[in-house]
């Protein structure tokens, strides 16, 4: 096992992972790090960093349209398969940067259900974890957390990709810029006596959240904006926990 520490960015559509990555990076070798950088989404166009490894030197999303005469989702699943023919450059890229690097940041495909559920992909991020120590930042865009009940919900998306990819997670809130309000529903803290509803639906809320409580680490939530760069110092020092705590990997 090496030092080198891989950092997969996930998320939902449009929820900053990319511009996340090329921050983060940023920040990271403003304190001396060595970061690689890695594009795993060969949808995007345009990215605000220079990447060690990009798939879309293989493939496009848009090229494999064209070629297979099929729509962009399926076009999409299509990409995420063919990650796995280039299993073996990712190999010898991480041979290659293990020993001299500090970070691997990991740029993933847009679609989160994609990243979360195709094996392909689990089989990618394998490459990375049984070769670094890695952890997932999962990040959810602040304009979408209205309510106590979304920081479950997001809450439980953590637990759940930590159960389905057996990676340490960091959950992060992107964007926050775009929600003044997010630090007030943070601090309100889960309870289920405030919950409006009856029946069914509220003993389904109280088994949830309970078991929310009960198996999450006592892990806070980070915040972040990338225009402004608030945040990512508190992101830094999660991944460093994250990495002491869990020791050794393996
Ligand atoms: N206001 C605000 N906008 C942001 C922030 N981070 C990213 N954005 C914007 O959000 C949009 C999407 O950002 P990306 O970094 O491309 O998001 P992504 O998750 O990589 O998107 P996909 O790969 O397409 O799923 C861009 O217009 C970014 O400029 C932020 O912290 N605050
Ligand atoms: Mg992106």
């Amino acid at each position: 096992m090496t030092w080198v520490k891989t950092v997969f960015i996930v998320g939902p559509a449009g929820s900053g992972k990319t511009t996340l990555t090329s921050t983060l990076g940023r920040y990271l070798e403003e304190q001396n790090f060595k970061v690689c950088y890695v594009n795993l989404d060969a949808a995007v166009e345009d990215i605000p960093y220079e990447p060690d490894f990009d798939i879309r030197t293989y493939y496009t999303v848009s090229k494999i349209m064209k070629e297979e005469k099929i729509g962009p989702n399926l076009a999409l699943i299509r990409s995420v398969e063919l990650l796995l023919k280039y299993e073996n450059d990712i190999k010898n890229l991480i041979e290659y940067v293990k020993e001299d690097y500090d970070y691997i940041l990991v740029d993933t495909p847009g679609q989160l259900e994609l990243t979360i559920f195709h094996e392909a992909c689990i089989k990618i991020m394998k490459l990375f974890s049984e070769r670094t120590r890695s952890c997932i930042v999962f990040l959810i865009p602040a304009d979408i957390i209205r309510s106590v009940r979304d920081i479950a919900f997001l809450k439980l998306m953590a637990l759940a990709i930590r159960y389905r990819i057996d990676v340490p997670v960091i959950t992060a809130i992107s964007k926050i810029d775009l929600n003044p309000n997010v630090e007030n529903i943070l601090n309100e803290g889960i309870d289920v006596k405030d919950v409006e509803l009856a029946g069914t639906e509220r003993d389904l809320v109280y088994e949830l959240w309970n078991t929310i409580k009960k198996i999450e680490k006592k892990q806070r939530i980070v915040k972040i904006c990338s225009i402004t760069g608030e945040g990512l110092e508190d992101l830094h020092t999660l991944i460093y926990e994250v990495f002491c705590t869990c020791g050794d990997l393996t």
